[in-house]
């Protein structure tokens, strides 16, 4: 019998991006909430997150390094250990109703506001079913950024999970909102984009398609006109902190492939439908002329 050797594992080549201009699409999936707290609870998560004195911290270097009694924010980024601004903070991860319990205890102001902007969505009438794991969501884990002007954070596709499963909760609030810090989506291979603005008490859900096959991005922007603190609260599984994405690789490269695969997927049936729909229109015009 022949020796069976191993095809080898094909290179992944990404999509290319789709010619300029791109068009302005909202992405299924996306949902925009402004108010989703109180301003009482809002006033608590900001003084949560400036225990000093409730003003900006990290003021005197660059990085926005913490000094004693600030809020102990974190370089995201820190294989640059020089240049990475202090601008992560992560809650841990609390599974389930025992979890939630613990959660409260650890973190109350922070765990006060996610539930009352989950509520407000649920009290609501707005339609989540292109959230398809909506009806599941519990917030176990909360990963904070903190945005001073022009910081922004680069395009990346969320962590790869299976189709619909994940969703991301992203609260901001903000110390002034004359040019509030922007967020943008885009859909490279397909030439699509969507920014918005996330002024102090917004709330951004976003889920299902935006989640599966969009990037997302917050944008430098040096004219912002203070500091926005965002939390994106999610599943503990979809949740990539501390390396783990279900049975999916986590980090950006891992999450493009994944991405890629069914943007490739999505946009050969839709050339086929497309050609499909010619040939028949074109085979009902010569019957109807016949
Ligand atoms: O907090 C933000 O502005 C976005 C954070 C984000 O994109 C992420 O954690 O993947």
């Amino acid at each position: 019998m022949p020796a069976t050797t191993k095809a080898p594992k094909a290179k992944f080549v990404p999509l290319p991006d789709a010619p300029t201009p791109w068009k302005r699409v909202k992405p299924g999936g996306l949902h925009i909430f402004h108010n989703a707290i109180t301003k009482r609870t809002r006033d608590n998560l900001w003084k949560f997150f400036h225990p000093k004195t409730g003003g900006p911290e990290g003021i005197t270097t660059r990085t926005g390094a913490p000094e004693d009694g600030e809020f102990p924010w974190y370089q995201r980024f820190k294989r640059f250990p020089k240049t990475a601004h202090f601008n992560g903070w992560h809650s841990g991860k609390y599974l389930g109703t025992d979890g939630g319990e613990l959660f409260a205890k650890d973190w109350p102001e922070l765990y006060a506001a996610i539930t009352e902007a989950i509520r407000g969505i649920n009290n609501s009438n707005v339609d989540m079913s292109d959230v398809p794991s909506w009806g599941g969501f519990v917030p176990e884990s909360v990963s904070s950024m903190r945005h001073k002007k022009d910081w922004g954070l680069g395009a990346h596709y969320d962590n790869a999970h299976d189709e619909g499963v994940g969703v991301v909760v992203m609260l901001s609030i903000s110390a002034d909102d004359t040019v509030p810090r922007r967020f943008k989506f885009d859909d490279p291979p397909r030439g699509r984009q969507f920014e918005l603005n996330t002024p102090d008490s917004s709330l951004v859900v976003f889920g299902g398609e935006c989640y599966d096959e969009w990037r997302h991005m917050s944008l430098h922007n040096k004219h912002q006109a203070a500091e926005c603190i965002s939390m994106t609260v999610r599943l503990a599984g979809v949740c990539g902190n501390g390396g783990t994405s279900g049975s999916y690789s986590t980090g950006a490269p891992a999450a493009q492939r994944v991405a890629h695969g069914r943007i490739a997927k999505k946009m050969a049936i839709a050339k086929l439908s497309a050609k499909c729909a010619k040939q028949a229109c074109a085979a009902a015009l010569a019957q109807a002329a016949a």
